[in-house]
């Protein structure tokens, strides 16, 4: 089945729908299309390697960043389904300019996350959230995207990997497809992806262990001595992928260094909680190094602010969140 066949039996399931999201989400997919043409081919054309510029997040651009936004943005803007956008790669929001007719959601993304491994070949991925825009008149702010995780309406990524896979929610099941090139269709291939209970492997980067607040280095001390097994790529939406489908836990957690982490809330933690959730597993976000709640209850205070993580396997989740809450 493909993709476009699988959102349509999906919208004829909701008599009530429009085909407003199922439009938004064809658009957005053929976006996907375009960054994974650009990522598989990035070595052969030349795009590889930083433009010298840095992002809002003052990470240095890589030219596939740049490509990655544009593409979305572009391709998104006149669809006519979106009040605005949010992009990590772009300071305020993005407005939908006078000429083009806007619609009832908002869309926010990281249009190509872990890209400082795309010149060595190891796998990125774009993270997505979709949002109701409020009923109002005029251009949408900031204010407008500061919802809380559990007011996402669909929330997906795409893992440009060995091979390409998109994987979406609305809540209502999780699901995964995966790029056939020779057809340029998405097919289905991961129906229903529901993330096992309990998993036998971390992730975390342990080269920040020197930072880590004790009740972190107390949980991995633990886990380490139930004999779970480590692996990071380095990459969140390969790290994450890896543990949805044979489960585990990844931890991106606040430290005395950066007492919020590194990932941010609203494209990044937000959909991939609202994700594991939809699929039976768990998502905390440990403030202020403790106090473990619920990532998808958190109150955004800022279109980039960044969240601890700890994301995975509900058994797993439960544990690490007893070390956060002694
Ligand atoms: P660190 C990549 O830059 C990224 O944003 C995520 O994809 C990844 O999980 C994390 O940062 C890796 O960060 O500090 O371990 O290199």
């Amino acid at each position: 089945m493909t993709l476009t066949e699988f959102l349509s039996k999906e919208q004829r399931r909701f008599p009530k729908s429009t085909g407003n999201f199922t439009a938004l989400f064809t658009d957005l997919v053929v976006a996907a299309k375009i960054v994974s043409k650009a990522v598989n081919h990035a070595g052969l054309i030349s795009i590889l390697g930083a433009t010298g510029e840095t992002n809002v997040q003052g990470e240095e651009v890589q030219k596939l960043d740049e490509h990655a936004n544009e593409a979305f943005v572009t391709t998104m803007l006149c669809g006519g389904h979106l009040a605005g956008m949010a992009s990590e790669e772009i300071e305020g929001v993005i407005t939908i300019p006078a000429e083009y007719p806007k619609g009832g959601y908002l869309l926010l993304f990281d249009p190509l996350d872990g890209s400082s491994n795309i010149d060595v070949n190891i796998s990125v991925g774009t993270i997505f959230s979709i949002l109701k825009a409020p009923a109002k008149k005029g251009a949408v702010v900031i204010d407008d995207f500061l919802q809380p995780g559990t007011e996402q309406v669909c929330a997906g990524y795409v893992l440009y990997g060995s091979s390409t896979m998109l994987v979406y929610t609305t809540g209502h099941g999780v699901h995964g497809f995966t790029l056939d090139p020779t057809i340029g269709e998405f097919m289905l291939s991961h129906e229903d992806i529901r993330i096992p209970s309990k998993g036998t492997t971390y992730s975390i980067n342990e080269g920040n262990s020197r930072n880590w607040h004790s009740n972190t280095a107390d949980y991995i001390a633990k886990v380490k001595e139930d004999g779970t097994k480590a692996r990071y790529v380095g990459s969140l939406v390969a790290d994450f992928h890896r543990n949805l489908l044979k489960g585990g836990v990844f931890l991106y957690p606040g430290d005395k260094e950066n007492p919020n982490g590194k990932l941010r809330l609203l494209y990044e933690a937000n959909p991939l909680a609202f994700i594991v959730e939809a699929a039976g597993g768990a998502s905390i976000t440990a403030t202020n190094g403790h106090d473990a709640e619920r990532t998808l209850d958190v109150t955004p205070t800022g279109l980039h602010q960044r969240v601890s993580l700890i994301i995975g396997s509900t058994d797993n989740v439960e544990e690490a969140a007893s070390f956060y809450n002694k």
